[in-house]
C-alpha cells in the first residue's frame, strides 16, 4: 500500500530518494516500507512491556484480553508509556542542557579558556531577573551565580520552590496555576526519577494520575529547555537576522562538504571556528572554495542561526545529504541521529564522526570531544574529512542546484530588537496593536520533527500557508523550521505572496523598521527544538503586558509531523501551559478512550491548553484558527475572516 505513497513532499529530497533507490542505498523511507503493516497493538499504545511477564496486549476490539497478566487495563498501559516518552524526552532536552551549564561553569571558575561569554547583555540580564545584583560585580562572577542557580534546577530538594529559570520563562499567575496542580516538580532530574518510579510494574495504575505524573517530567522538560537555550546564547551568542539558504543545493562539489547533525551546539561551534582557520589546507587539496559547513537537523539550527551556516536537511533526508557523493564527514553529536546513516556512508567516501562518549553508532569514527578539547578535536575532525575528500568519487556525484534563501535568526531578543526601532518606550505595543486590531489574528509556533507517517514537510507546507493567508503570524523551530527554510518561506517573496493583507501590512511595516527593503519573512526561524523557549518567551511578554494568562492568549502551537520523545514531552508541556496544540499524526494513545480524553479535553479545564488530533493539515489549520478565534472573543477582541 505505502509504495503509493511518495514518503516526502520535498521535491528535492524526493529527486534524491528516487537516486537512492536507483543505485541500491536504503534509507529510511525504504525501511519504512519494510516495517508495513506496524504493529496494531503498538500503534494505538496497547502494547505493554514493562515487565518480563509481558508482552501482553489488550484487544482493542473487545474480543481478545482486556488486561494484561498484571491486571492493567489499556487506560493504564496506554498511559504508562506516553508518560514515560514525555520523562525520555526531559531527560534528552535537559541533558543537553546540562553538558551546556558544565561548560559555562568551567567557563566562570576560569578552569575553560576556549569558550567565552559571548552575549552579556543576557547574562546581566538573566542575573537581574533571577534576583542577582549585577553593579559593579566581575562578569564571571556574575556567571557563577547564574549557574548556581542553574545547577539548583538540577538539585533542589524541596517541593513548593519554583525552578529558578522557570521564575524566569514563566509569567506568575501561570507558574502559581502549575504549582498548584501539583505539576512542578523540585528538580528536573527528579521530575524524569519519579515518573519512572509511579510507571513501574505495580505502582501508579490511574490514567489521571500516571499522566499528571507525566505533566511534571514534561515541566521539566521546558525547565531544560529554557536553560539550554538561554546559556548557549550567553556561551556562543543569541541569534539576530541572518540571510542564509537552505536544501541540499547548499552542498558543493567545490569545497570539502562537512554536515554538522544533531542538537548540542558545542562540538559544531568548535568546528564553525577551526573551518574558517584550515580554508587554505582545504584549497591545497583542490577544494577550491575551501571548507562548506551544511547543517543538519538542530545543530544545523543552532549554527544556522548564529553562524548563517545553510542548512541541508531537517530529519527525514538526513541520509539523502551523502547521497550527493560529495558529502566529506558528517559530525554528530546527540540525539536524532539516525543509526542509519553509518550504512548509507559506507557506499560512498563519507565519514561519519560520532563526538559524545554516551552517544556511539557502528561504523562510525568516534572523537571524544569535551568542552576543554573541542577545539581541538575539532581540526582533527576537519582533518578527517580532508582524507575522505581525497576519496572521493567523481562518478558517485549527484548534486542538486536546489536551494533557498531563508532569513533567520528570530530570538526573542531580535524580535524585540525590532519592535523597538518602531517603539523604543514600550517595544511591545506595535505588536499587541497589530494582535488587538486584528491586523494578525494570532500566533502559531511550528515545532517538531518529521515522521515517515506523513510525507516529508507536507503538513508544514500546507498549514503554514493557510494560517499564514488568515493573518497568524508564523514562528517555527527545529524540523519545522527546516521544512519552511527548504520550501522558501523564510524569505520576503513568500510574505508577499502567502501572507493576508493584515499579516503582510505588520511585516512590511517591521520589515521597513529593520532596515530592510521590503517585509520581514512569512516564517520567522526561532531555532531548535530547545528554542521553542524563545516562543514562550515573546508569548510570557505579551501575556505580562496585558495582564493576562497565556491560556488567555491567542496563541496556539502545532506540531504536525511529530515523532520524538522530546516532542511529547514538548506537546505536553506546551498543553500545561494553556496552548491548544495540534498534532498531525496519530498519537500512539488511541487505544484507551481515557487517556484521549484526558488530553484533549480534561488538560482543558486544569491547564486551559489541550491537544488537537487532526491529521488533515487544510482542517488542522481550520481548527487552529477556530481556536485562535475563541481565544480573541475571550479577550474581547475583534473576529478575524470566517475562513
Ligand atoms: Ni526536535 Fe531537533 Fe528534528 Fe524532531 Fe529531532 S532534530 S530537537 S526532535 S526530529 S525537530
Ligand atoms: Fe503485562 Fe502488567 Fe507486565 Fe505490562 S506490567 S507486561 S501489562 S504483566
Amino acid at each position: 500500500m505505502t509504495q503509493t505513497r511518495r514518503h516526502t513532499a520535498d521535491p528535492t529530497a524526493h529527486e534524491m530518494l528516487v537516486h537512492a533507490r536507483s543505485i541500491g542505498v536504503e534509507t529510511a523511507f525504504d525501511r519504512y516500507d519494510k516495517q508495513q503493516p506496524q504493529c496494531g497493538f503498538g500503534s494505538l499504545g496497547l502494547c505493554c512491556r514493562f515487565c518480563w511477564k509481558g508482552p501482553c496486549r489488550v484487544d482493542p476490539f473487545g474480543a481478545g484480553p482486556q488486561k494484561g497478566i498484571c491486571g492493567a487495563d489499556r487506560h493504564t498501559i496506554a498511559a504508562r508509556q506516553v508518560a514515560r516518552m514525555m520523562a525520555a524526552g526531559a531527560a534528552g532536552h535537559s541533558e543537553h542542557g546540562r553538558h551546556v551549564l558544565h561548560a559555562l561553569d568551567k567557563v566562570a571558575d576560569g578552569s575553560l579558556k576556549t569558550f567565552q561569554i559571548t552575549d552579556e547583555r543576557k547574562l546581566l540580564e538573566v542575573a537581574r531577573r533571577m534576583g542577582f545584583t549585577t553593579e559593579g560585580r566581575p562578569v564571571l562572577e556574575i556567571a557563577g551565580d547564574v549557574v548556581a542557580a542553574s545547577f539548583e534546577d538540577f538539585s533542589n530538594q524541596h517541593e513548593g520552590k519554583a525552578p529558578n529559570w522557570l521564575k524566569v520563562l514563566l509569567p506568575a499567575k501561570r507558574l502559581e496555576r502549575l504549582q498548584k496542580l501539583g505539576v512542578i516538580a523540585p528538580n528536573i532530574d527528579m521530575g524524569v526519577a519519579q515518573l519512572m518510579s509511579r510507571t513501574h510494574i505495580g505502582c501508579d495504575a490511574d490514567p489521571l494520575n500516571i499522566i499528571l505524573g507525566g505533566i511534571r517530567a514534561a515541566i521539566g522538560d521546558l525547565n531544560g529547555m529554557v536553560l539550554a537555550t538561554e546559556l548557549s546564547d550567553i556561551l556562543f551568542g543569541t541569534p539576530a537576522p541572518v540571510i542564509t539558504e537552505a536544501d541540499l543545493g547548499v552542498i558543493k562539489p567545490t569545497s570539502v562538504n562537512i554536515a554538522l547533525n544533531g542538537h548540542n551546539p558545542i562540538v559544531a561551534e568548535a568546528v564553525c571556528r577551526v573551518a574558517a582557520e584550515m580554508k587554505a589546507q582545504a584549497q591545497a587539496l583542490g577544494a577550491v572554495d575551501g571548507i562548506n559547513l551544511v547543517g543538519v537537523c538542530c545543530t544545523g539550527n543552532e549554527v544556522m542561526l548564529r553562524h548563517g551556516v545553510p542548512l541541508a536537511a531537517n530529519y527525514l533526508s538526513q541520509e539523502l545529504v551523502m547521497l550527493t557523493g560529495v558529502m566529506d564527514a558528517m559530525v554528530v553529536d546527540v540525539q536524532c541521529i539516525m543509526p542509519g546513516i553509518t550504512a548509507v556512508a559506507e557506499n560512498f567516501h563519507t565519514v561519519v564522526v560520532t563526538t559524545h562518549d554516551e552517544n556511539k553508532i557502528p561504523g562510525a569514527v568516534h572523537r571524544s570531544v569535551h568542552p576543554e578539547n573541542a577545539v581541538e578535536v575539532a581540526r582533527g575532525i576537519v582533518e578527517l574529512a580532508f582524507d575522505a575528500y581525497k576519496r572521493r568519487n567523481p562518478k558517485q556525484q549527484h548534486l542538486s542546484d536546489e536551494k533557498s534563501t531563508a532569513i533567520v535568526g528570530f530570538s526573542a531578543e531580535s524580535i524585540v530588537d525590532v519592535l523597538t526601532r518602531i517603539d523604543a518606550e514600550d517595544p511591545l505595543k506595535p505588536l499587541l496593536d497589530a494582535v488587538t486590531s486584528g491586523a494578525i489574528q494570532g500566533i502559531v509556533l511550528f515545532a517538531g520533527c518529521n515522521t515517515t507517517q506523513v510525507d516529508q514537510d507536507m503538513n508544514y507546507k500546507t498549514m503554514g500557508r493557510e494560517l499564514a493567508r488568515r493573518n497568524v503570524l508564523v514562528l517555527a523551530t527545529g524540523c519545522g523550521a527546516g521544512a519552511f527554510a527548504k520550501d522558501g518561506l523564510m524569505t520576503q517573496e513568500a510574505t508577499e505572496q502567502y501572507a493576508g493583507e493584515g499579516l503582510k501590512s505588520v511585516l512590511r511595516a517591521l520589515g521597513e523598521a529593520a532596515g530592510l527593503k521590503g517585509p520581514l519573512p512569512l516564517v520567522f526561524h526561532m531555532g531548535s527544538c530547545v528554542d521553542n523557549s524563545r516562543a514562550v518567551t515573546v508569548a510570557s511578554a505579551l501575556a505580562n503586558r496585558l495582564g493576562v494568562d497565556l491560556s488567555d492568549l491567542p496563541v496556539v502551537a502545532s506540531a504536525p509531523e511529530a515523532m520524538t520523545e522530546k516532542a511529547v514531552a514538548i506537546g505536553t508541556w506546551s498543553v500545561a501551559l494553556g496552548f491548544p496544540t495540534h498534532l498531525g499524526n496519530i498519537p500512539q494513545v488511541t487505544g484507551s478512550d481515557q487517556v484521549v480524553k484526558i488530553m484533549t479535553e480534561t488538560a482543558k479545564d486544569a491547564f486551559g491548553g489541550y491537544f488537537i488530533v487532526e491529521p488533515d493539515p487544510v482542517k488542522a489549520a481550520e481548527k487552529l484558527y477556530a481556536a485562535i478565534q475563541e481565544r480573541r472573543r475571550g479577550l474581547g477582541l475583534p473576529a478575524g475572516a470566517r475562513s
